[in-house]
């Protein structure tokens, strides 16, 4: 091999080499990794169901009101809307707010596909205030069956109190029930107060380990036998769920 053709194999190699060490765009290479959809909430805002709820989709609203025991203070439906005051990233945060003199408890949250068995991490930027000072709570959750996040097998990470700042919520948890799970940021008003307000911004959900096969669950030691190689969902369900149910913190007010 002549010396410019060896150069010429050497230059195209290491354009190759660039191209792989080399990062694009910041913006796309964290879209890439984002398993949200719009978790800046940057576009498709609209009224959801009530001219009070007013946050962009595919975000969604689980919220307590009514008969629950612990809504006796009583509980009542947030008020969400667009907020360009602060904001964490882009144009547009999302501003909820309780109603005064009421308990809160809510979720926004969206349903995300990730391969089953899998562990992802939710990190969201939060900015509180209440006043006079209430007790707020705001936490980044997961819900691995995609049930309803007032189930005790919702995982909320460590929540944050008032901070009149961003500050960040996270949490890192399994998805089952077929790689299907909800990612919320949760807000909870222990006690009726005036004037609790959370901002929410920037988003993102990313994976953060390996699927777990069906037959290997290090961390649940009650994980049920393997049959014919048939997963049984029920008992799997149940196992899963009382383990998820003893985790803290995880419980619910009831
Ligand atoms: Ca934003």
């Amino acid at each position: 091999m002549d010396v410019r053709r060896r150069t010429t194999i050497g230059l195209i190699l290491g354009l190759i080499l660039i191209g792989f060490v080399t990062p694009g765009p910041g913006a796309a290479a964290q879209e890439v990794g984002n398993l949200l959809e719009n978790g800046s909430f940057e576009w498709d805002w609209r009224h959801q169901g009530a001219a009070e709820l007013f946050f962009p989709d595919p975000w969604r609203l689980e919220y307590r009101d009514g008969d629950h025991p612990w809504c006796a203070s009583p509980c009542k439906r947030p008020e969400i809307t667009i907020n360009e005051e602060y904001v964490a990233d882009g144009a547009y945060s999302v501003r909820a707010f309780a109603p005064a003199h009421s308990r809160a408890l809510f979720a926004l949250y969206q349903e995300f596909e990730a391969e089953a068995y899998s562990q992802v991490t939710l990190v969201c930027q939060v900015r509180t205030t209440s006043r006079p000072e209430g007790g707020l709570l705001v936490a980044a959750a997961i819900q691995p069956w995609a049930g309803s996040f007032f189930e005790s097998s919702a995982i909320r990470g460590e929540a944050t109190r008032v901070r009149d700042e961003w500050t960040t919520v996270t949490v890192t948890a399994p998805v089952y029930g077929g790689g299907r799970g909800k990612a919320a940021v949760v807000y909870e008003v222990e006690w009726p107060s005036q004037n609790n307000t959370v901002w929410i911004d920037d988003c993102e959900l990313t994976r953060a380990g390996a699927g777990c096969p069906p037959c290997e669950c290090p961390e649940l030691p009650s994980c049920p036998p393997c049959g014919s190689g048939e997963l049984d969902w029920d008992r799997m369900r149940d196992v899963i769920r009382s383990e998820l149910a003893n985790r803290e913190p995880v419980r619910w007010p009831r």
